[in-house]
């Protein structure tokens, strides 16, 4: 699907919500916020905590947001779910889970398709962001915010990994979403989904060998404390989003509306300044509980055994695969 079209979508959807906020209410609203992670550590949650309170102060109390951390809320399926339901009004979810309602955020998941850090904010800040923007509001989910989350890498309890074939036969979380599976299966490992809150509990009792995640995530719910390795394969770079329930922004006015967009732009720029220094003290903060971490200098292999992923992607969502070449076009 070229950008273009999915442009075209995004202002139809967008023109949408702006008839419907003709009708408007001054009733105070309360909404719900999710939030995956621990409150006081972790970028995004005090994004999340930035954007509630620009909101209620904003709209001088039309609405009340109150943020709820640490997952108590549910697990990230479920908070999409009830956000698109409007059980929820705000959450910060990243593009694995989403990939299940909206099939496009998927693209962002396949491992290695941003060459660096970089390279996925350009892309998100650009067409493509848009394209992933326009295509979640087609289902009832307004991203109001756009933030990175590093790099992703295999941290385990058996072995360093520095070649695909260390991760043979090694049982590997994963969140839920076909393709992670996938990723991980075709370097030979043994795929597990489930859910971030489980995963602890896991490691410590040997139920699982390892998992992937960023350095703030990982250190934030304490899995260093019970992985030996953490080796830097670097394999995804997924963009994460600050998202409202878009009816309950439709219900806004006007100005309420600006309040909330505004509110995600700081959010998100708050997050993306946090992130770097957090992610760099939890790696020393890692070290320091003695996980070893290793380098891969060279991660050709990795890429090359992880293509199949790509091959199933593009046989499976054949409307899709022009986004992956849009993305690799961007420099
Ligand atoms: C985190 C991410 C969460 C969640 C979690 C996981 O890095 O911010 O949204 O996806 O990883 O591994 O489940």
């Amino acid at each position: 699907m070229k950008y273009a079209l999915l442009r075209k979508m995004s202002v139809t959807a967008f023109s949408g919500a702006m008839v419907l906020a003709a009708s408007v209410s001054t009733a105070s609203a309360e909404w719900k916020g999710w939030n995956i992670h621990v409150a006081g550590a972790h970028p995004s949650s005090f994004a999340m905590d930035k954007f509630a309170e620009l909101v209620n102060a904003g709209t001088e109390g039309r609405i009340g947001a109150d943020v709820f951390h640490g997952g108590v809320l549910g697990n990230q399926s479920d908070a999409i779910d009830q956000l698109r339901l409007g059980a929820i009004q705000f959450g910060n979810f990243n593009v694995g889970p989403l990939g299940r309602v909206v099939p496009a955020t998927s693209v962002a998941l396949l491992p290695f398709v941003f060459r660096d850090v970089g390279h996925m904010f350009r892309s998100v800040d650009g067409p493509f962001g848009d394209a992933l923007s326009a295509a979640m509001v087609e289902e009832g989910i307004l991203p109001v915010g756009w933030v990175g989350s590093g790099a992703r890498s295999f941290y385990n309890n058996v072995r360093p990994i520095t070649e695909p074939a260390d991760l043979v036969g090694l049982k590997i979380r994963t969140p839920g979403n076909d393709l992670w599976v996938g990723m991980v299966q075709s370097l030979g490992g043994n795929a597990t989904p489930m859910d971030f809150s489980e995963v602890f509990q896991a490691l410590k009792t040997n139920v699982l060998d390892g998992g992937e995640n960023n350095f703030p995530s990982f250190v934030s719910v304490k899995h260093h404390e019970v992985s030996a390795f953490l080796s830097l394969t670097e394999h995804m770079m997924l963009p994460e989003c600050i998202c409202v329930n878009l009816a309950a922004y439709n219900d806004l006015s006007d100005a309420d509306q600006a309040v909330v967009r505004e509110a995600g732009r700081v959010a998100a720029n708050l997050h993306r300044e946090l992130w770097d220094n957090d992610a760099a003290a939890a790696r020393v903060e890692a070290e320091a509980a003695g996980v070893v971490i290793n380098t891969i200098p060279d991660k050709s292999a990795f890429q090359a055994a992880m293509a199949p992923v790509y091959d199933t992607f593009r046989e499976n969502n054949p409307e899709l695969a022009s986004l992956i070449d849009d993305i690799q076009a961007i420099q």
